[in-house]
């Protein structure tokens, strides 16, 4: 509970100092202050407010004695302590938030009547929250999974929560198969394993039945699901929405999230080490960027068609497992979304928020999309279990930044003292307050779609395309992404016990691409099964006629994407980037600060590891401060690695096995590599250095601004993945 009227205070320079924090930013952190408690300076109290004064031992009788059930005190605390937790999520339960603002460009009347999309002097308070999907709330970050990217603005029209994902489209197209697919990712019922993980049979049984996960399994598998960052990930609305002007007319929408630091991965056994190595490695990424000042920045997308074009696409608008290619609908980049705050407490904002697709504003509203209308239901429905009760929104992140007056009233927890007699409508009692709110005033009215249907369970035919929409995606991938994505299904089908699932899944690769299902067959010791042995469509309902639900294939007139590629990403800066420099006593002390302050003036990060953490002594006898011993740090943490000259630096850091591994990897992982004049000696140790000839990524030479330009041009470019493809490196 927050705590208005704090207990009486110290009278000391700490209470004066006293932060208050959240600074108040904007009319949502101005909101959160006043829900916020500091106790720096303060004296301790119960939850009563009665002064602590032993909070080392209970009540005895007697100095040996057993511990009196009156001691209220110790039932206070040890009764809050054991229901400290709540259930998690039951997906996205693994998640990292902050606190950003938003800003239009220029007024979207055109389409929208949605305030905050109009007006440019606004800024938009939001709050996002990224997750993993199928792991529990402390799995690790680096699992090959989709992203959750989930957006909500504050506004002065109520909370529009945009809850996204970095894929553009979906496994399943209704969401009756929800609760299956989630059942089928999650760790198996009998064991509980694997964490965080779809390597395994359950998994991949229920994909090799479902021809209409194809498409978003090449994306799952794409190394858009493991992102170096959190901050370089797109996001995507994934359905269609509606977007409604004041004349009352609509238009489709698809949202997109464009990263202004481009979309980056990392390598899948980097991935893996990470989640040793550090298991936060995202959400601290993501808090360090945020406290350093290095705001992370997208720009929000729209991909807008009019409403007659409705069924000009060779696919549906209205199924989730298609994507609307840039190349026939370019996104118009219209605002700014920029993070600037971490959270103060993590469970009472990023645990708390409770995140649904159906809370929006007028001027956005929803199609008809199956899996769309089914996610009404579920959001709010989910928090009634994972919060406790009806009283949900009244927790301080939940709250729209607007005072909220209805009817609605009483329930576990209710914190709102609503005065007066009434709580119904119409009343006279009360002069019939709250009012209803017209149209032209505001008040939210439903898009006003013609409906004339029967009753049926059905799919419609044109969402039976399954698989031209994946071979587009792996026809748009660069030759290294390929290669990934063949690696990742090999890796994840691998793991997969039951021989016949593997096949299925070949069966199913071999009708988006029979190369990609050729070289999966050959890194399982299979063959692609003919077509006889295809899997059957269990989208086909028992007394369904299996003729009628036959996938089809449209050959759609585009073969390539470009936009689907992270190969065509911006690769224009270093800002943010982490860079190891290696070092040892006796380092040229001035090949060190060069390259360490010309990084840092670019925006980068940069750590001194050597053998030993401290000081370490350089040629001139300069004291050079350590970040991390090699015990401490790795490669994997990194992006780039660059070996400082000096001869006995050089000469220790061959001698150290700990640092040659550090490049090793580095130069597994395609990472940029420098060293300056004697450090080459390093390099030679390590056992990429006679293999390969010449690599763009490795810059060596005893001209210091050559080099530190080169090296912070090779960083731009994240990755060399060429170099994969020799698979020279045991690392
Ligand atoms: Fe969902 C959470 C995104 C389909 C049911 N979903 C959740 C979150 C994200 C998404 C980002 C985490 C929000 C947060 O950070 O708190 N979900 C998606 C996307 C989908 C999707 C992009 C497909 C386009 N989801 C989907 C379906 C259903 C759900 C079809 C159920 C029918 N999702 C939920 C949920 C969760 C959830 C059970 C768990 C926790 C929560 O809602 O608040 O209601």
């Amino acid at each position: 509970m927050a705590k208005t009227k704090p207990s009486p205070k110290l009278g000391t320079e700490a209470a004066i100092d006293k932060k208050l924090a959240p600074q108040p930013e904007n009319d949502k952190t101005t909101q959160l202050a006043a829900h916020t408690a500091d106790a720096s300076g303060e004296q301790m109290n119960t939850n009563t407010g009665l002064p602590v004064n032993n909070d080392q031992n209970s009540l005895k009788a007697g100095d040996r004695g057993p511990t009196l059930l009156e001691d209220f005190i110790l039932r206070e605390k040890i009764t809050h302590f054991d229901h400290e937790r709540i259930p998690e999520r039951v997906v996205h339960a693994r998640g990292s938030g902050a606190h950003g603002v938003f800003k239009v460009y220029k007024p979207l009347s055109e389409y929208t009547k949605a305030e905050f999309l109009n007006d440019t002097g606004l800024e938009t308070p939001v709050f996002v929250r990224f997750s993993t999907v199928a792991g529990s709330r402390g799995s690790t970050d680096l699992a090959r999974d989709v992203r959750g990217f989930a957006v909500r603005f504050y506004t002065r029209q109520g909370n529009f929560d945009l809850v996204g994902n970095n894929m553009p489209v979906f496994f399943i197209q209704d969401a009756v198969k929800f609760p299956d697919l989630i059942h089928a990712v999650k760790p198996e019922p009998d064991n509980e394993i694997p964490q965080a993980a779809s390597a395994h049979d359950t998994f991949w049984d229920f994909i090799s039945l479902m021809p209409e996960s194809a498409h978003m399994i090449m994306w799952a598998m794409s190394d858009r699901a493991i992102p170096r960052s959190l901050r370089m990930m797109e996001g995507f609305g994934v359905h269609t929405f509606r977007l409604i002007n004041a004349e009352g007319k609509a238009s489709f929408v698809k949202f997109h999230w464009k990263p202004l630091l481009g979309v980056h991965s990392v390598a899948w056994d980097e991935a893996q080490n990470i989640s040793g190595k550090d298991p936060d490695f995202h959400r601290r990424d993501l808090w360090d960027a945020i406290e350093s000042g290095a705001f992370p920045e997208w720009e929000l997308g729209l991909q807008i068609i009019p409403e007659e074009d409705e069924f000009k696409y060779d696919f549906d608008l209205l199924d989730p497992t298609k994507l609307v290619p840039e190349e026939l609908v370019p996104v118009q980049r219209v605002g700014k979304l920029t993070l600037n705050r971490n959270p103060d407490n993590f469970f009472a904002e990023t645990e708390q928020i409770a995140f649904h697709l159906g809370h929006i504003v007028p001027g956005i509203d929803f199609t008809d999309d199956p899996l769309l209308q089914g996610r009404l239901f579920s959001y709010t429905d989910t928090q009634l279990t994972r919060l406790g009760g009806p009283n949900f929104q009244e927790i301080p992140i939940n709250r729209p930044i607007v005072p909220v007056y209805n009817n609605q009233r009483d329930g576990f927890m209710r914190q709102t003292i609503n005065k007066g007699k009434t709580s119904y409508n119409p009343n006279s009692l009360g002069h019939n307050a709250p009012q209803q709110v017209k149209e032209t005033a505001g008040g939210f009215v439903s898009y006003r779609e013609r409906i004339e249907a029967r009753k049926l369970r059905v799919r419609n035919k044109s969402f039976f395309d399954h698989f031209s929409q994946a071979r587009l995606f792996f026809n748009s991938q660069s030759d290294s992404e390929k290669n990934h994505l063949i690696d990742a299904l090999t890796f994840e089908l691998g793991k997969v016990k039951t021989v016949a699932i593997r096949i299925r899944m070949l069966g199913i690769l071999k009708q988006i691409d029979k190369g990609l299902a050729a070289q999966v067959a050959f890194g399982l010791g299979l063959h692609v099964p003919a077509d006889d042995e295809l899997p059957t469509n269990q989208s086909i309902p028992a007394d369904g006629d299996p003729a009628d639900y036959q996938s089809v294939q449209i050959d759609g007139s585009l073969a390539k994407s470009d936009a689907l590629s992270m190969a065509n990403t911006i690769k224009n800066t270093i800002k943010s980037r982490k860079v190891a420099i290696l070092a040892a006593d006796g380092v040229d002390a001035n090949s060190l600060s060069t390259v360490k302050q010309a990084l840092e003036a670019e925006g980068a990060v940069v750590e001194v590891i050597a053998p030993r953490q401290g000081l370490i002594t350089a040629e001139n006898n300069e004291q050079i401060e350590v970040d991390q011993s090699f015990l401490g740090a790795a490669s994997v943490l990194f992006d780039a690695v660059y070996v400082a000259g000096g001869k006995n630096a050089a000469a220790a850091l061959e001698a150290e096995a700990n640092a040659v591994h550090f490049l090793n990897e580095a130069f597994k992982h395609c990472k940029a590599i420098a060293a300056y004049k004697d450090a080459v000696q390093v390099l030679e140790a390590t056992y990429f250095r006679k293999k390969t000839a010449h690599d763009e990524g490795i810059i060596v030479g005893g001209d210091l601004k050559r080099l530190t330009s080169s090296f912070i041009h090779a960083i731009k470019q994240h990755r060399f993945w060429e170099r994969e493809k020799p698979r020279l490196i045991p690392a």
